[in-house]
Order: C-alpha cells, then structure tokens, then sequence
C-alpha cells in the first residue's frame, strides 16, 4: 500500500461443509457492497432482538446492562448453554437440562418459537419415572448423564424440577396453553402430552424422599459439588423441597388453567404438606438450614463448624413462598449478616478449609473459590428477587449493582473478566484474591439477573392473565420508563414516584382510563398502549 491510502480488508470466518462452498462464499463476499448489506442486515436481526424491552431509568449502569448487554449475553446462554468454549472443554459435557431450561427464561419474550422447540427437545430426555438425563446433545437429541454420576442414586435432585419453572415461564408470556397438549416422548419411547410430563416431574420427586421427608439429592443438586450421597442413599436436599413447593404452586395454576381441578387439589396439598415440614424440620431458628448427609446429619445449622448458612435456602425460601413474611425477613437479614460482601454474596459461611469425604467436591476447592463460598454469581438474582418481593428494593438494588459487570470498569485489575458480562464466579473473602471474578459468558446468571432486573426490579412481569406491575426500586428513583412487548401488543409504561418509595402503587392509568388493578390486560391488537403507574 502506498502513505496515506485507505482500503478496505474484508475478513471472512465460517464453517462449510465442503471447501468449494467456501471459494463460492470468498467470491461472493469480495463485493465490499454486500459485506456492507450483511452488516446491515446483521443490524436489524440485533435490533429486532433487543427492541422487545427497553428501560430508561435514572441509573446509567442499570440501562446499558439491561437494553444491551445482558440480553446480549442471554441469547449466547441459551445458544449454547455450558457447552464446548474457551471455558468449558471437552466433547463430553453436552447441554445441561438444568442450564437449558434456565436459559429460556430470559429470550423467552425475545425468542418464543426458538423457546417452544427447546422445551420440548429436553422433555424428550425425560424418563417414564419423571426423572430426567442431565446432559443433552442437541445435534443428535440424545440425552446422557456426566461421568461423575453416581451409580446408585443416578439422578440430581432437581434437574427436573426446572421444567415446570420453564415451561410455566412460556405459558405466562405467550399465552400459547396449546403446547400442553403436544405429545412427546419419553426415553422408554412411549408418548405422553407435555402436560402430562410435567405430572411425572412431580412423581419422580414425591416418590424419592428421604428420613426427613426432604426430596433425596441423588448425585448432587443445583450446587453440582454438593456430593452428599453414600451407601444410605440418604443424602436430602432442602433446596431441592423448596423447589418443589414451588413447582407445585406453579403446576397447580397451571392445572387450574388446564381445567384439572384434581389435579389443582392434589398439588396445593402436596405443597401444604411439604412447607409444613419445611418449617418444621429445616428452620434454624435465623435462617433454613441446605440439607442432610448421608447419615442424617445436618448441614447449613447453627450447629455446624463450617458451612453454617447457604445463600439458596434464604433465597429460595421466599421466592418460593416457603417462609413466613417473619421468617423470610429474618433468614434474608442473616445473609446480609453473613454472606453480604463487597463483591455480591457468597455461597455460604464460613468457607470448609480442608476436604471431607461426606461432602465431595463442595470441600475439594480452596476457601472463596467455585462451590466452596465464592461470590457464585447465578446466585445473587434469587436474592434480589427474595428482598423485592420482601418489598426492600433498595437492598435488591445494591445486591444488583454488586455484581453488574458495567461497574467493574473501576477495578478492572482485581476483577478482570469483561466488564460487560457476568460470570460465574467472583471469588470471596476467604479467598487471597477477593474480588477476582471467572468463567465470564456461559453461566445462569445471565438469565436469572435479566429476570430479577424486568420482572422484579422494574417489576413488570408476564403472568396467564396479562403483564404485573409490581416495582420494587431503590427509593431515590424519581421515575422510570419501559417498553416491552407483550403478546403482539407494545407496553409504553411510565412509572413515577413522587413519594420515593420501594412499593406499591397508587394509580394505574390505561390509554387515559384510571383503573384499579396492577393487572394490564392482553390487547394482542399490534398497537401501542400507554400506562402510567404512580407509586404511592
Ligand atoms: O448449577 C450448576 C450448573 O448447572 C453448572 N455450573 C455450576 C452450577 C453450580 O454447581
């Protein structure tokens, strides 16, 4: 080239099955007008994908999170799960069931067909029993379990469970009850409806309880490290028993939707049964003990040395309407007690400092990292979910702003990961290296914080009926926009707070007409609807 002139270098990366595809696409491509056009197209596919919730709010962090890059990080999520990267290795992982079923719950209004065929890809890997494959590879569909499953209890807790989360997430938002009844596959090869998979998810969990009454751990539940299986096969999850309240209050609707009063019966009651021991067996007396070993000792108490108090059962407590309004208030002030850093909130406390055979993995890592009471991000959105519904936005708020990648650009050097994306992990107190975080990219944090930020900050969230307005903001917020939509309908919402509250609502009005609940209707009409809410 000579000084000063300018071109134009067109870089070209793909995969083609045969090599002369690939001379036919560098042809085609060194025409820099229809690089350009490519771009543009690319454009718009971003634009239609990111104008489906738009937020302005009076936190500048907040809004490029949420109208970029979180979704951004959502639709890589959910493309690809936990699958082969520069992170996770190895052919033999597949997609996770747990993982994938979370992943939806964030492109579902972005994504509803793609949504639709995932849901029931992964219902195809679910056995007559109701218990589920752990992994799955979607090119082949075929499900399979990871190398470390135990052989004598070969399930997880609760991989299932997320199921009925997923599914009941995709009702809410397209209204489409017709997925219920398309049949599907189990395992075995016999075919049921959808619906009636989701029955099986329930049995799996009811028949597989434990000494306590808790659902029985299997290998190991949404913490995969925690390894409490041994020759009792009495390892019982706390977390997983209040998953499964919840799972049931959500079925239930479901059913009640579904015109099976039977079956809405059944469910309510199972639930009831399972709070009642919940409250009587796993309460601490401050806070919701995790789980029971192998030989019924338990773990997550007062009593213990190590591993005191675990962040999920606080969380979980409350998202799943396990605990009193009392009690929830009580275990949630123990995380901020113990668990609250300046990073974001860690797994638990105190960290184990050596390896225990009872445990497994859990204890294997050093203090701070991994499972073993690091910061693990997926986490942190359940507890901002709990203090919202807890009506304690500014609590919500300051746990969302902990680990917002956008505010790491100032301590870029102890944190290092991209600070426009979440990770796994960022390391805890009892760590040498606090603050450092890992694994960016592929982890549930994305989907769970893009949730608790629309549906549980800014609170407009999809039920059956129509979409919730429930804010739960920092106090100092003046006001606040969003666009979302919604059922073919576009929702410009404005909500003021003249009175700088967290909660509540004094006047919702539609197109101009005041009306009394914070429920906005379906318009499915292709048009634009105004709705201004004042919080009082
Ligand atoms: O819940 C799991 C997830 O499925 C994979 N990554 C680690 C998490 C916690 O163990």
């Amino acid at each position: 080239m000579n000084p000063n002139e300018t071109k134009e270098i067109v870089f070209i990366l793909g995969v083609v099955k045969e090599k002369s595809q690939a001379t036919k696409l560098i042809q085609n491509y060194k025409n820099s007008e229809k690089v350009s056009i490519e771009f543009l197209k690319l454009k718009e596919v971003w634009d239609k994908y990111l104008q489906n919730f738009i937020a302005n709010t009076p936190d500048q962090d907040f809004n490029s999170i949420i109208n970029i890059w979180n979704p951004y990080q959502c639709k890589t999520t959910f493309d690809w799960a936990r699958y082969v990267s520069f992170y996770e290795t190895g052919i033999g992982r597949g997609l996770g069931f747990r993982d994938s079923n979370q992943d939806t719950l964030a492109v579902c209004h972005t994504l509803p067909n793609k949504v639709h065929d995932r849901l029931i890809e992964l219902a195809k890997t679910q056995f007559e029993s109701g218990k589920v494959y752990h992994i799955y590879f979607p090119l082949i569909g075929r499900g399979d379990y990871p190398n470390y499953i135990n052989p004598i209890m070969k399930f997880f807790g609760d991989d299932h469970l997320w199921m009925i989360f997923a599914v009941s997430n995709y009702l809410k938002e397209t209204g489409d009850m017709s997925i219920l009844k398309e049949k599907i596959k189990f395992v075995e090869g016999s075919e049921e409806s959808l619906y009636e998979h989701l029955k099986r998810v329930i049995k799996f969990t009811h028949d597989n309880t434990g000494q306590h009454g808790f659902p029985l751990i299997g290998t190991a539940d949404w913490n995969d490290t925690l390894q409490l299986h041994g020759p009792n096969k009495q390892g019982e999850s706390v977390m997983v028993a209040m998953q499964y309240h919840k799972a049931l209050l959500e079925l239930g609707e479901i059913a009640e939707k579904f015109n099976s009063k039977n079956d809405f019966t059944t469910f309510i009651n199972l639930a009831d049964k399972m709070k009642e021991n919940i409250n009587k067996n796993a309460w601490d007396g401050e806070w919701y003990v995790r789980a029971f070993d192998d030989d019924g000792e338990v773990i997550g108490s007062q009593n213990n040395e190590e591993g005191k108090i675990f962040l999920n059962t606080q969380s979980w407590a409350v998202f799943s309407k396990v605990a009193s309004e009392d009690q929830g208030l009580k275990c949630m002030d123990s995380v901020r007690k113990f668990l609250n850093t300046d990073y974001g909130i860690k797994l638990f406390f105190p960290a184990y400092k050596r390896f225990y055979p009872k445990l497994g993995g859990i204890s294997t890592f050093p203090p701070g990292l991994k499972e073993n009471a690091s910061i693990f991000c997926h986490t942190n959105p359940w507890a901002e979910i709990a203090e919202c519904i807890l009506g304690r936005g500014d609590i919500a708020f300051e746990y969302y702003k902990k680990i917002a990648p956008s505010t790491k650009n100032e301590i870029a050097e102890i944190h290092k990961t991209e600070p426009y994306i979440y990770s796994q992990m960022i390391t805890g107190n009892d760590h040498p290296k606090f603050g450092a975080a890992k694994n960016s990219w592929l982890t549930g944090t994305a989907s769970w914080t893009m949730k608790a930020a629309t549906d549980w900050i800014l609170g407009i969230r999809p039920d059956f009926e129509g979409l919730i307005i429930d804010p739960s903001i920092p106090k100092n917020w003046n006001k606040y926009r969003v666009v979302r939509n919604f059922r073919n309908a576009v929702y410009c919402i404005i909500v003021i707070n003249p009175q700088h509250l967290s909660k509540g609502i004094k006047k919702i009005k539609i197109d101009n007409i005041e009306q009394e609940s914070n429920l906005l209707p379906v318009y499915n009409d292709g048009k634009t609807h105004k709705i201004e809410v004042q919080m009082g």
